[in-house]
């Protein structure tokens, strides 16, 4: 959906009064948080500079095994893929780039591609590897495994797929290998657990050495499903350790559904900061499992404290931060795909901004002398302010648009979407 779909363009539909309104709540927002100009400034720029990767596997309505009720006018190939995120990156000014899942979106005409990112102002951010689906021509079944698999055809099978996968992604500049395995067992006695994680690693450092120099691997954790016993890479510590053993190009992956109830994912991130190991994040929001729902929906605190970590980790020398890859990793079941993404975007975002605002000084003061009502005092102060004026005055100053869903709304996007490609078809991926 690019520009010639959109009858009025976005800044066109900001009328005078919609910046007037704009320009009294920055003002009432610097007055209320006592920000100096030049703070706020450094919000603001922080805030236009801050991206995140859209899925190509989130674009269409995913539903689960129970049902799927499709929004219409799904994008029907990566073409029309790269055109929806190219919309969300013109309305938020905040999604620069697409992780691309192989062989769900593989690029077929590579310069026709190309030519269409540029078009849109993207790029390629991560590919992701597939071994938990059977391929229509596949030799050999991933039904026991793929990494970790006990028959070592079936492993090499899986590391040539991941080979692929980075020849697919060394095309197009891309310069990141996501690996998460579905690999594990589902009653007592299936696995030899040592044996299981031994060929996974030998897997993996095959993997890592055929990979370009400048390549990153990130390795992501998962506690259960589509394995409901064991999971051959269930957690941040497995992760951490496959990725040691790698090389110092590998490194954790974070997706926020895949923890155990209760579990301090944010102390996580703190321990994967202080460790150098942090490479980045599948951003989605979830009440009990791995629920791929529009991020900070249900958590917006904890989604808050995992930037306060983030934050105070990039602000310290100390910590060697990998290059932290920022991506959202959803599926859309009652939402339309578009404006659920959107709403992700802002409440990365927002979470992103209020971090920013936490008076750190009087944070580490306060820590110091274990004055604890304090320390959460100043915590609050920063996840209380209403940071919405900022995060529109960032998209205004980058050409986004003040109100991304309003516009999405009021131009009848979606019905033209429909018009275009159907109310029938089916986008690839989740
Ligand atoms: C597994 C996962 C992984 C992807 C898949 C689409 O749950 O989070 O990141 O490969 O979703
Ligand atoms: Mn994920």
């Amino acid at each position: 959906m690019n520009s010639a779909h959109m009858n009025t363009s976005i800044q066109e539909v900001i009328s005078d009064q919609d910046l007037a309104r704009h320009r009294e709540k920055i003002q009432s927002s610097k007055n209320l948080l006592a920000l100096e100009d030049a703070a706020f400034e450094r919000v603001i720029n922080k805030l236009e500079l801050f991206q995140v990767a859209i899925p190509s596997w989130a674009l269409g309505t995913g539903g689960t095994r129970f049902g799927r009720f499709p929004a219409g006018g799904e994008p029907r190939n990566l073409e029309e893929k790269i055109e929806d995120v190219g919309l969300i990156h013109q309305l938020t000014r905040s999604a620069n780039s697409i992780s691309l899942h192989i062989p769900w979106d593989i690029p077929r005409d590579i310069v026709a591609i190309e030519q269409l990112l540029l078009k849109n102002e993207l790029t390629i951010d991560s590919v992701n590897s597939n071994t938990f689906q059977d391929q229509q021509d596949q030799p050999y079944s991933y039904k026991f495994g793929s990494l970790c698999h006990t028959d070592d055809r079936i492993r090499k099978q899986a590391i040539d797929h991941n080979i692929e996968v980075v020849e697919h992604g060394v095309r197009l500049n891309s310069k990141v290998l996501t690996v998460w395995l579905a690999d594990g067992s589902n009653f007592p006695g299936q696995h030899h657990f040592r044996k299981a994680y031994a060929r996974t690693l030998d897997s993996l450092q095959h993997i890592y050495k055929s990979m370009p120099v400048d390549w990153n691997m990130l390795i992501e954790y998962k506690p259960y499903e589509p394995s409901f016993y064991s999971m051959v890479i269930p957690d941040w510590g497995t992760s951490l350790q496959l990725s040691t053993e790698c090389g110092d190009r590998a490194n954790v992956l974070v997706d926020l559904g895949h923890h155990l109830p209760n579990t301090n994912i944010e102390q996580i991130v703190g321990r994967l900061l202080h460790f150098g190991r942090l490479g980045g994040f599948h951003f989605n929001g979830s009440q009990y499992g791995d629920d791929d729902l529009t991020t900070g929906a249900i958590k917006p605190y904890q989604l808050f404290l995992i930037f306060h970590e983030l934050v105070t980790g990039a602000n310290d020398v100390h910590v060697r931060n990998p290059t932290v890859a920022y991506m959202i990793d959803a599926s859309h079941n009652l939402k339309d795909p578009i404006e659920d993404l959107i709403n992700s975007l802002e409440n990365i975002r927002t979470a992103y901004a209020k971090a920013l605002l936490v008076d750190f000084p009087a944070l580490e003061t306060a820590q110091q002398e274990n004055d604890v009502v304090r320390c959460e005092q100043i915590l609050q102060a920063a996840f209380q302010a209403d940071v919405r004026p900022l995060l529109a005055e960032a998209r205004l100053r980058t050409g986004g648009s003040l109100d991304p869903i309003d516009y999405f709304r009021s131009q009848k996007i979606r019905e033209k979407l429909i018009t275009m490609r159907g109310k029938k078809s089916v986008a690839t991926g989740l």
